[in-house]
């Protein structure tokens, strides 16, 4: 893991296990997420249903990475690797207006898990690089953030390709789960 991020987990390495999961719509900037963390570290796995998890390991801190969108059928699959997390990391393209709204649904279904119930929820309104990239209210009103009850969630914009906004994102996700 790189130094920072291995600074801003730092908290985190007691002897239990920390599961995060990092999801959105394909193309929203999850594996670049990933890279992030620690390009040499990520594995790929191929299940036999056929859909990839991406995962990086550091000390006790495990990410599980995959695409949500469309294929329903694969859905139940999901629940292998919601269980047990300790918090969900939801990525948005914040310049892909078109999908937006199919990100909300998306969202919207995951946060119905049985699995996830009360877990935090860490938003990443990613490509804040790009000109056309949508306002941090731009996106809250867009995902409805403001009609998730009963967990605490919190949104950072972040360009992942430069590297900026996630320090401060996984700060705020190690201190919830600190306390
Ligand atoms: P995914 O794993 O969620 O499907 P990827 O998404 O990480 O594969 O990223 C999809 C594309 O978006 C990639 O472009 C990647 O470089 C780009 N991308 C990821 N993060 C950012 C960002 O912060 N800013 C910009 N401008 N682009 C980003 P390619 O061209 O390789 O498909
Ligand atoms: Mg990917």
């Amino acid at each position: 893991m790189g130094f920072v991020f291995s600074k801003v987990f730092s908290g985190l390495f007691g002897s239990e296990q920390i599961r995060l999961i990092i999801i959105g719509l394909d193309n929203a900037g999850k594996t670049t997420i990933l890279y992030r963390l620690h390009k040499d570290e990520v594995v790929q796995t191929v299940p036999t249903v056929g859909f990839n998890v991406e995962s990086v390991t550091y000390k006790n801190l495990k990410f599980q990475v995959w695409d949500l969108g469309g294929q329903t059928s694969l859905r139940p699959y999901w629940r292998w690797y919601y269980q047990d997390s300790n918090a969900i990391i939801y990525v948005v393209d914040s310049a892909d207006k078109d999908r937006l709204e199919v990100a909300k649904q998306e969202l919207e279904l995951m946060l119905e898990e049985e699995e996830v119930k009360g877990l935090p929820l860490l938003i990443f309104a990613n490509k804040q690089d790009l000109p056309e990239a949508l306002s941090e209210s731009e996106i809250v009103n867009a995902l409805d953030l403001h009609s998730i009850k009963n967990r605490q969630w919190a949104l950072f914009k972040i360009s992942a390709i430069k590297g900026e906004g996630l320090n401060e994102g996984f700060e705020w996700l190690v201190d919830v789960l600190k306390y």
